[in-house]
């Protein structure tokens, strides 16, 4: 019978392909010599790092393939509810060693190249990173991939495929330039090419009344059409077979025969325009959390949203036969707004191609969705002027005024005609310039809104979604950030994972990092705190050496490693530390030679990208270049004192700073920073934290008690009284003082550095720099004081990381799962 025949033609198969791959030394020695003769064609008797690189990373996706396959025909065959994470940002990094890790394949990997001759370490080191993201938000959205790989969910993620990540910081005089990335000129060993899946995405055009048995339909014509062609990147979990896939799409020109556009006679260029296609996938969008509403960000938006749903679409119609199943087989999830044009688009699907009625469409559509915001402040939502909308995609803009007509009518029932409400609530702003508010439209179209820490969502729900909150306070929900345990110690700092296993006695924590708090049972013991300063010490040499290769400057292992990296952004406040430090180093220098020996010496290290059209934070860069200038190169100060930008900072360097930190600075403005995810890493990675109490640093006190961290500054309830106050604020004299070094011109660029003063002029200080600097100077001495008792810092250091279990991403998608999502583990048997 049928059955029995394919049965034997698999097996056949099977044994003709030699089973699965084999993870022995030899079988892997003889795949990497394989690729470099036949993939990268080279000859196995000369090739460099980079080409066994290559050949190694191609060995490696070929293993992942293999449990692709079979992580996605278990799916088919058992059909469990899906999740679909769409996210129009993913810093995934590196990923040689983190598949490796994730297979279990380490070990044999590095005994097979040193047989040929080759370090591991050293080939990782070849990789370029996938930047194809801003900051928090998209190394979140990797750290969630591996999570829910790891767990056996059943997930895909969808993305795009920029050619030019984020962009590359170069730092010339100390001023930075920015330098466009493009990743894949060297190739990309890691995605595969799916030719084949491509689905047309159309733009512009009209709308048009049909009839479809004798009823009237509107429905879109569009004008032009490009291709959104699949590329797939394997996402294995840890001890698992499950292998996900993130879906990026790049867009090529449609491959419909114009034949319009080639009978005007000029072939050369309708060919021309036809590849203008490309450059809606081509480049990132620096973070730009003042929204601008450009026609190409919107173009790439809708472009992600119709080709995902497309796919997600058919997927569910090849095992499906009634849309009234969607919500019981599909969960869609919008990382943040720039998705959130799916929940139109679904309705077009349904209503206009699938002929449901409005209201049945319009149920599952809010069934499907979930939303995460990752904003704190209004402004900072974004807006599609009208017009803009309605020219490129006018069938969606009229589906928005339906849905935001029924949603206003729906309202005014519960609330009656409260204008001033109904404006604010209403998905379309009204103005000189017509805007469609996307966060109100996720709102209103997701069954599940969530804040990503606690005091994120406490803040939501008094000020920016209070509306929206006091209407459907059961729709709004947090859950805490993570980061993945995976990459954070494993990967990025080997030696502290061997650690925590060897005390722990197991490596159970690498899936489940609650039991990083038996840590604690060893917190006296001195063995324990001698193997783990010689951790740290290890990861500072490796540290030291970066700092050297990119600066010149040498640093002194003995000193305190304080580090502040992440994007610069004002609310972050980098311009405190500097200006910190140069209280630091007008305190050394007019201090006593004798009184020197008392100071614990500091190694600051700053890093992060400004936003091209960022003008502020541009300028703080180049005051931390110029501080750094003048302290590096002042002979009396030695090594007492240390400044050094690390420029391009992204995930790799990350791995490298991260592990290497003794203290950690997290300076935002309490209420600013939504959640920040920086802080975990360090906090796995045994680095004390110096923070305000803001985001989810609130929670990170509540796992390690607020004796284990440097806690300062002004608490969310106090900033909008201090704001008050204006210019009868108290700001410390200290601050007057060093402020005035910047003005007057004691680190050059006067002129340059003037309007960055005038940001914190008392009365114009929005952010608070001036009012938390005595405390943030109190904090201070207080870590140094804590640095010069050993034993005291390794025991605060030791219970960081047995706190940090709750800040693993597997605790954040283990929630979304059970209270958003409603699915549950698939594992793809062995
Ligand atoms: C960050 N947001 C939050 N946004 O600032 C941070 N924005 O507190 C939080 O921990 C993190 O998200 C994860 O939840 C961002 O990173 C962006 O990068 C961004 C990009 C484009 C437009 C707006």
């Amino acid at each position: 019978d049928g059955v029995g025949e394919r049965r034997a033609k698999a097996e056949r198969m099977f044994t003709l392909m030699d089973g699965f791959l084999k993870n022995d030394p030899l079988s892997l020695q003889k795949d990497i010599l394989n690729h470099v003769e036949y993939t990268v064609a080279r000859s196995r008797f000369s090739f460099d790092d980079f080409e066994a690189y290559q050949a190694l990373s191609h060995s490696v996706r070929d293993r992942l393939i293999e449990r692709w396959h079979d992580t996605h025909s278990y799916f088919k065959r058992t059909k469990p509810k899906r999740l679909y994470f769409l996210s129009l940002e993913f810093l995934m990094g590196r990923s040689l060693s983190n598949s490796v890790i994730n297979l279990g394949i380490q070990d044999q990997y590095a005994e097979a190249l040193s047989q040929l001759g080759f370090e591991f370490e050293v080939l990782a080191e070849q990789e370029g990173d996938a930047a194809l993201g801003n900051g928090g938000l998209a190394r979140l959205s990797a750290c969630q991939m591996d999570s829910l790989a790891t767990l056996d969910y059943p997930a895909w993620g969808y993305g795009l495929r920029y050619e030019y990540g984020l962009f590359r910081q170069v730092i010339v005089d100390g001023f930075q330039h920015e330098q466009p990335d493009y990743w894949l000129n060297f190739g990309n060993p890691w995605e595969i090419e799916r030719i084949h899946v491509t689905y047309e995405v159309k733009f512009y055009g009209t709308v048009e009344e049909i009839d479809v048995n004798g009823e009237k339909h509107r429905v879109w014509v569009p004008g032009e059409s490009v291709e959104a062609v699949a590329y797939d990147n394997p996402i294995p979990g840890y001890g698992t077979r499950n292998t996900l896939n993130l879906r990026l799409w790049a867009a090529k020109p449609s491959n419909k025969f114009d034949l319009e556009a080639y009978n005007t006679g000029d072939y050369i260029n309708s060919v021309v325009n036809r590849q203008r296609a490309e450059t809606i996938s081509n480049v990132l969008y620096p973070d730009d959390r003042n929204h601008q509403g450009k026609e190409l960000r919107l173009k790439q938006q809708y472009f992600f949203v119709s080709a995902s749903l497309q796919d997600i679409i058919r997927r569910f119609k090849e095992a499906h036969n009634n849309f009234d199943e969607l919500p019981d087989k599909v969960a869609l999830h919008l990382n943040d707004t720039h998705p959130s044009l799916s929940i139109a688009e679904i309705m077009r699907i349904l209503v206009d191609e699938e002929h449901l009625g409005w209201n049945k469409a319009w149920d599952i559509a809010c069934e499907v969705f979930s939303f995460t915001t990752h904003t704190v402040v209004a402004e900072g939502l974004e807006k599609i002027p009208v017009d803009l909308l309605g020219s490129l995609l006018p069938r969606h803009l009229e589906i928005l005024y339906q849905i935001n007509f029924n949603f206003m009518e729906e309202l005014k029932k519960k609330i009656g005609l409260d204008y001033n409400r109904l404006s604010r609530m209403s998905i379309v702003e009204e103005g000189a310039v017509k805007n469609i508010r996307m966060a109100n439209l996720a709102i209103v179209g997701s069954h599940i809104v969530n804040g990503v820490s606690k005091l994120h969502l406490d803040t939501l729900k008094m000020t920016t979604f209070k509306d929206f909150y006091e209407l459907w306070p059961e729709k709004f929900q947090f859950k805490t950030n993570g980061v993945t345990q995976r990459r954070w110690i494993v990967v990025s700092n080997p030696s502290l994972c061997a650690l925590i296993s060897k005390w722990l006695g197991t490596e159970a924590w690498i899936r489940n990092a609650d039991l990083l708090t038996g840590l604690r049972d060893h917190v006296d013991n001195t063995n324990f705190h001698q193997e783990w300063k010689m951790v740290k010490r290890i990861n500072k040499m490796r540290l030291a050496e970066y700092i050297e290769a990119m600066s010149g400057v040498k640093v002194s292992l003995d000193a305190m490693f304080d580090v502040q990296v992440k994007r610069i952004h004002e609310y972050k406040r980098q311009f405190l530390n500097i200006l910190g430090i140069i209280h630091r180093y007008d305190c050394l220098k007019n201090m006593d030679k004798n009184d020197r020996r008392n100071v614990v010496p500091r190694v600051c290290i700053i890093g992060g990208k400004a936003a091209p059209g960022y003008e502020i934070a541009k300028k703080i860069i180049k005051l931390c270049h110029s501080v750094a200038e003048k302290i590096n190169n002042d002979a009396d100060i030695g090594d007492l004192l240390k400044l050094v930008f690390i420029p391009d900072y992204n995930v790799s360097v990350a791995e490298l700073v991260i592990p290497g930190a003794d203290l950690s600075q997290h300076l935002s403005t309490a209420g600013h920073e939504a959640s920040g995810t920086g802080s975990m890493k360090f906090l796995m990675n045994g680095c004390l934290l110096l923070a305000t109490a803001d985001g989810s640093t609130v929670e990170i006190i509540e796992e390690i008690g607020s004796d284990n961290l440097f806690l300062f500054g002004a608490k969310v309830q106090e900033v909008a009284e201090l704001r008050e106050k204006g210019s009868t604020l108290k700001i410390p004299l200290q601050f007057a003082r060093v402020l005035r070094m910047v003005r007057d011109g004691y680190f050059g660029y006067k002129e340059y550095f003037k309007s960055l003063c005038d940001t914190v002029e008392i009365g114009k200080d929005f952010y608070l720099l001036g009012s938390d600097f005595g405390s943030y100077l109190e904090a201070q001495a207080a870590a140094d004081k804590a640095f010069v008792e050993p034993e005291k810092w390794i025991k605060m250091s030791i219970l960081s990381v047995a706190g940090s279990g709750r800040f693993s991403s597997d605790r954040t998608i283990q929630e979304y799962a059970e209270r958003t999502w409603k699915i549950v583990p698939s594992r793809c048997p062995l």
